[in-house]
């Protein structure tokens, strides 16, 4: 079995998961800030949504939440948990590293030179409470994707240029195991919010990838999706082999987007959302768009795993029920409930990085198979604090109950090699 097929790795939440409202720009994490979090249930969803995967017959990874809080970091600002400031404190305990989608751009073997998946690490560097999420996400990469002979891993493209990882980047082919088109997207203003993806950053990406000019291309975000509350591209849009799955004001450019890829790609099926029957608000707020678009093993076609907010929509739910009813490559649907990360603004395809490889050149602790979920969530249930409020942060109770978490999880994985 060498064909490369497309494995989801999940970040698994984390042990300090709360709402501080850290990212502007983002909806969800500004309404919900001061609210209390449930770490247990919201790493319990991340779990039960990879066994769905599974059971659903695709190939199914995982990382490992960072070490929080980030002392080091703290340290670099010359401070620590019991004084730094109210802000400082909750971006140094961020379990915001769950959100995989953000922690590296991925080009499969067959759209490079050198025949080689290439993966550089996101510096986030935007947000403060993201910015020191790099380094630990590079180890990891680097103990999982080990094998040299076809994974080639890359520091972070420096500052200052903001580069959110897959979250921007798209990738159209005929199928996982062929060349395909690669589409990194850009932001450039986004109104009141900050447009988190620079182009110099993509550019940089598609270089060291070794990318074919040809098969690439750069396209901007629109400015009023991301004033709208779309801080990156996967809020609005999403590919899956020939199919992209697209609201019609994803994009600045959208008619010259959708020709160069069809020029480049004559394959490719463009699927574009009406504003008149999804709003670019209802595509936010029900977070269709961010659904895990996948291939159904046995010729059956694609399904969208999505949020149950999309459900909870009626513009949004009725539309989808229309698409699957037709002839269109997408033909089922599948909620799956992620309410604790989405309440961050991260749904089901934030929670995971896609990667398209031979499972078996894979370091294996990082691959999921249902025995291991269950001794995952086993570690879970019995170490994850039940509930964090944003005001408990500074008891060094707490800060002790998130370290042995963690660790009784590398335990668990036989992953120590990660610990501090
Ligand atoms: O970067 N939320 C994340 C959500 C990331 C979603 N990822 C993708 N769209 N791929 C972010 O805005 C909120 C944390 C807080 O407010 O406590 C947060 O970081």
């Amino acid at each position: 079995m060498n064909t490369p097929v497309e494995i989801n790795f999940d970040g698994i939440i984390g042990p300090s998961h709360n709402y501080a409202g850290l990212s502007l720009g983002n909806i969800a994490s500004a309404t919900n800030a001061g609210e209390t979090a449930y770490p247990r249930e919201a790493a319990r969803q991340g779990i039960a949504k990879m066994q769905h995967n599974l059971d659903l017959g695709i190939a199914q990874g995982f990382f490992m939440p960072l070490d929080r809080p980030n002392e080091g970091w703290l340290e670099m600002l010359g401070t620590g948990v019991a004084g730094a400031e109210p802000h400082i404190r909750a971006a140094a305990f961020s379990a915001s590293s769950m959100w995989a989608a953000n922690a590296a751009t991925i080009s499969p073997a067959p759209d490079t030179a050198d025949d080689k998946c290439h993966l550089t690490v996101a510096n986030l560097q935007t947000m403060p409470h993201r910015s020191h999420e790099w380094p630990g996400t590079l180890a990891q990469l680097k103990l999982a994707f080990a094998d040299r002979d076809h994974f080639s891993v890359h520091v972070p493209i420096p500052s200052p240029f903001g580069d959110e990882g897959a979250a921007n980047h798209m990738r159209l082919c005929p199928s996982h195991d062929a060349p395909g088109i690669e589409i990194f997207v850009f932001g450039k203003s986004g109104g009141p919010f900050p447009a988190r993806q620079h182009i110099e950053a993509s550019k940089a990406v598609a270089r060291k990838h070794r990318l074919n000019a040809e098969r690439t291309i750069f396209a901007q975000q629109a400015e009023i999706a991301i004033a709208a509350g779309a801080f990156h591209n996967d809020v609005v849009a999403v590919a899956n082999e020939q199919v992209l799955f697209t609201h019609e004001q994803a994009f600045e450019q959208p008619e010259a987007l959708y020709g160069e890829i069809r020029n480049k790609l004559p394959e490719a099926d463009i699927i574009i959302v009406p504003a008149d029957q999804v709003s670019l608000d209802d595509a936010i707020q029900s977070y269709l768009f961010n659904a895990q678009l996948v291939t159904l093993p046995k010729d059956a076609g694609m399904a969208l795993v999505l949020p149950t907010e999309a459900r909870e929509n009626q513009p949004v739910w009725t539309y989808l029920q229309n698409l699957v009813a037709g002839n269109g490559p997408i033909r089922k649907l599948c909620p799956v409930d992620v309410r604790q990360s989405m309440a961050n603004g991260g749904g089901p395809a934030c929670l995971r990085l896609r990667v398209v490889a031979n499972p078996e050149t894979v370091d294996q602790r990082f691959m999921a198979t249902p025995e291991k979920l269950e001794r995952l969530t086993r570690v879970i249930s019995e170490y994850w604090p039940e509930a964090i409020n944003p005001g408990e942060l500074s008891n060094p109770a707490l800060v002790n109950d998130i370290r042995t978490a963690r660790s009784r999880l590398l335990d668990a994985c036989g992953l120590n090699e990660l610990d501090r």
